[in-house]
């Protein structure tokens, strides 16, 4: 009974250690099988217990060892190693300090020292190996340098999906089409990291040649743009031909693959994965990420 007791108290505070640290929880507060509404600024106090962990215990909050605790039903498990989403620099930081829970939602911080500008992302932690940060999942246009904002309800591999990739240090590129399952990475042939930022609208040279890998043409070796310009937005990957490219000049390649979202120019419509794009295209759904 005095378990029972201390179970609404015990829920409110969990409900605003989980609100501090993780966004898409909902707590509903219970006193055998009641909803309960309870006071603002309520103080609460979860205390050690000996209650066992079993089916009839299952979400019963423990203080043990100076962590707070829950019953799944079957065994205590600790709150810090389920909600508070990891945190690293990028999903490539968190793979590489063997931090990974595998593919999904993490929290990136990628200039470090306090977290209080982290933000989430989807982390591919699986695809030729994981630690992608995932930027975009769009079937028409991205723009990476201002849509920035995770939204909890477009989800990766939803249309919408963004994250902040500006400050993801990177040497390779990575697009998956989701109609077909296909995935395409890209390595740069200079093995230093760059990041978007600062980096819009330069001719595909500053970053010079790529090697790509996965469901492609090897015959290329390809070039990266890094778009923020009114004829195209986004990540850009295309065959090298003699001719380095810019946002809004693609050499006249009208041979090579194109790794493209849509173009705002009527001319260059569509989503182009591992198909020449110098034309339009049909639309696809893809996911572009870096690591
Ligand atoms: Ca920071």
């Amino acid at each position: 009974m005095q378990l029972l007791k201390l179970l609404p108290f015990i829920s409110q505070l969990a409900a605003l250690i989980l609100k501090a640290t993780c966004d898409p929880v909902n707590l509903v507060f219970l006193n055998n099988g009641h909803s309960l509404k309870l006071n603002k600024h309520q103080n609460v106090r979860v205390e050690e217990v000996t209650a066992p962990c079993n089916p009839e215990n299952k979400g019963l909050l423990r203080m043990a060892n100076r962590h707070l605790e829950f019953c799944n039903g079957k065994s205590w498990v600790r709150l810090s190693d389920v909600t508070g989403p990891v945190t690293g620099k990028s999903c490539l930081d968190i793979k590489n300090r063997g931090q990974s829970r595998g593919d999904g939602i993490y929290r990136l911080d990628p200039d470090g020292g306090t977290h209080s500008n982290a933000f989430l992302a989807y982390c591919d932690m699986t695809s030729y190996n994981g630690g992608w940060t995932m930027c975009y999942t769009t079937d028409e246009y991205a723009k990476p340098k201002t849509e920035v904002k995770y939204n909890s309800n477009l989800s990766f591999g939803t249309d919408g999906y963004r994250t902040d990739c500006n400050n993801i240090p990177f040497t390779e590129i990575i697009f998956i089409d989701h109609q077909s399952g296909n995935k395409a990475y890209f390595k740069r042939k200079v093995n230093h990291p760059i990041t978007a930022a600062g980096n819009y609208g330069k001719r595909a040279s500053a970053y010079g040649l790529w090697t790509g890998v996965g469901t492609m043409n090897s015959g290329y070796t390809y070039q990266l743009l890094i778009c923020d310009h009114s004829f195209y937005t986004g990540f850009f990957v295309s065959g090298y031909t003699n001719c380095y490219k810019l946002c809004n000049n693609w050499c006249g390649d009208t041979k090579s693959p194109y790794f493209r979202t849509a173009s705002t120019n009527s001319g260059y419509k569509g989503v182009a994965f591992n198909i020449n794009g110098h034309r339009s295209v049909s639309t696809r759904l893809v996911s572009v990420g870096l690591r």
